[in-house]
C-alpha cells in the first residue's frame, strides 16, 4: 500500500507523545478518509432536511441522498433487494433487533441458540436477554486451543430444538475467520436461520450475502473506515416480512388510530424516528472508498501485514499469541510474559503506539484460555510493515522495562 494511502487520512500525520501516531486498534474502530468526512460535512452543508417526510426540493435531496446510500450498500454485498438494508446505530443493535423481534415472536421455552465460544458481548449479551423473555436457552460451540471453531461439536449442538445460529464471521480477539459459508448451510440443512455477527469482516472480506445464503449480516461503519453511530442488518425479504417492529413511532407506520396501526413496508418498518441520517451519507462515501481502493487489494495488504507481523512476534522472547487458526483476520492478540495487558498497552502508548488491551469485550473466551486479558494489535489498510517493526522495538523496551 504506497504513502498515498495514507495522506487520505489526516489523523495519521498526528503526534501522540511526541511520536508519529502508530495506531492499531482498527478492530476498536478505524481511522477515517478526507471523503467520508467531508460528504459529511458537504450533506450538513448543502442537503440537510429530513427525510421522507418533506414535500419541498431539500427534504427530497436528503431523501436521495440517504437511499442512494442505502443502495451502495446492497450492492456492496451483494443483497437482493434494496429493501433488505436496515440501518441500525451499530453491529449491536442489528443483533438485538433479531432478538426482540425474530427472537421475540418464535421462540419457546427449551428452544435452542447456537453461538460460539468466541464471540463478543454483543452476540451473547442481546440472546440472553430474549432467554429471559421467553425461556430459550445458549447453546456453544466449543473452540480448539488454536482459536478454531470445533465444527463437530457445531453439528452435534444443532437439533430440532435449534431455533437460530448467531456466529462471527471473524473473531475480534482471535482473528480466527470462521467457515460461514459451510455453517450457514449446516444449519440450512436443518431449516436453521443463521444470523453472521460480520463486525470484524466487513471493510476486510468481499462479503457476498446471497452466494454466503446467509439470513442475517450485521456491520458497524465506524469498523470499515466510515462514521461511528451508523451500521446496517442485512436480513432476507422473507424473513423481515415476518418479523415484527421492535420499536415503533414515526415513518414506520403506513396508518395510526388508537385502535391500532398498521406498519410501513421494508426497510421503514425497522426504521422508527428521525434516522442518523448524515452518518448513512457517510456510510455511501465509506462505500465509494473501499470500492475506489478496491476490497481485494485491502485484503491481500492486510494478509501481508499479518504475515510480517506474526513473523515478527515470534521472534519476541516471552511473547505468546492468542489465536493461531489458519484462516485469520489482521489481528494478533497475544501476552508477553506475565506482564499485564494495560501495562504493555501504556507503555506502548508512550511511543506513540495504539493497541487494545483487555479482555476486548469477550469475556468467556478469556475464560477458555485462563487468562485476564490480552494485548491486541489489529491492522488496517493504512499500517506498514515500518509500524511494526517499531511496535516490536517497543515490545523488547517493555519487556526491559518489566525485567528490571
Ligand atoms: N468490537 C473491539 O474492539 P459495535 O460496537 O456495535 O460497532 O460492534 C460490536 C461488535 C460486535 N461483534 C464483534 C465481533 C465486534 O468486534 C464488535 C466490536 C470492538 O473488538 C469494540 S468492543
Amino acid at each position: 500500500m504506497d504513502n498515498k494511502i495514507r495522506q487520505l487520512f489526516p489523523i495519521l500525520q498526528n503526534k501522540i507523545n511526541n511520536k508519529p501516531l502508530i495506531y492499531l486498534d482498527n478492530a476498536a474502530t478505524t481511522q477515517k478518509p478526507r471523503s467520508v468526512v467531508e460528504a459529511i460535512e458537504h450533506f450538513y452543508f448543502n442537503d440537510n432536511a429530513n427525510i421522507h417526510r418533506g414535500i419541498y426540493k431539500l427534504s427530497q435531496r436528503a431523501t436521495n441522498a440517504y437511499e442512494k446510500s442505502r443502495k451502495n450498500i446492497a450492492e456492496f454485498i451483494n443483497a437482493k433487494y434494496t429493501h433488505e438494508i436496515i440501518f441500525v446505530r451499530n453491529t449491536t443493535e442489528a443483533i438485538n433487533l433479531v432478538a426482540q423481534s425474530y427472537g421475540y415472536k418464535n421462540f419457546k421455552p427449551g428452544d435452542e441458540i447456537i453461538i460460539s465460544t468466541m464471540e463478543h458481548h454483543s452476540n451473547i449479551v442481546p440472546w440472553q436477554l430474549i432467554c429471559k423473555k421467553t425461556g430459550a436457552k445458549l447453546q456453544v460451540i466449543n473452540i480448539h486451543e488454536n482459536g478454531e471453531l470445533d465444527f463437530n461439536h457445531y453439528e452435534k449442538l444443532i437439533n430440532n430444538r435449534t431455533k437460530i445460529v448467531a456466529i462471527a464471521h471473524a473473531s475480534n480477539t482471535l482473528g480466527t475467520v470462521n467457515p460461514i459459508k459451510k455453517i450457514i448451510a449446516a444449519a440450512h440443512a436443518h431449516n436453521i436461520p443463521v444470523l453472521i455477527d460480520g463486525a470484524q469482516a466487513s471493510g476486510h472480506i468481499q462479503i457476498d450475502v446471497q452466494n454466503l445464503d446467509c439470513d442475517f449480516y450485521a456491520f458497524s461503519a465506524h469498523k470499515m473506515y466510515g462514521p461511528t453511530g451508523i451500521g446496517i442488518l442485512y436480513g432476507k425479504e422473507a424473513l423481515l416480512n415476518s418479523m415484527p417492529p421492535y420499536q415503533g413511532g414515526g415513518d414506520m407506520i403506513k396508518k395510526v388510530t388508537f385502535a391500532e396501526t398498521e406498519y410501513a413496508d421494508l426497510p421503514q418498518k425497522f426504521e422508527a424516528g428521525t434516522p442518523n441520517i448524515a452518518d448513512v451519507v457517510g456510510f455511501g462515501a465509506t462505500i465509494d472508498f473501499i470500492k475506489s481502493v478496491g476490497i481485494d487489494v485491502i485484503a491481500k495488504h492486510e494478509k501481508e501485514l499479518l504475515k510480517y507481523a506474526t513473523a515478527a512476534f515470534s521472534n519476541v522472547k516471552g511473547l505468546k499469541i492468542i489465536g493461531t487458526a489458519p484462516e485469520k483476520t489482521s489481528i494478533i492478540s497475544f501476552i508477553l510474559d506475565k506482564i499485564h495487558p494495560h501495562d504493555v498497552a501504556t507503555i506502548l502508548d508512550t511511543e506513540g503506539i495504539a493497541v487494545r488491551a483487555g479482555h476486548h469485550c469477550t469475556m468467556p473466551l478469556m475464560e477458555f484460555y485462563n487468562i485476564p486479558g490480552t494485548t491486541r494489535a489489529s491492522f488496517g489498510l493504512y499500517n506498514t510493515k515500518e509500524e511494526i517493526d517499531i511496535l516490536i522495538e517497543a515490545l523488547t523496551k517493555v519487556r526491559k522495562i518489566f525485567s528490571r
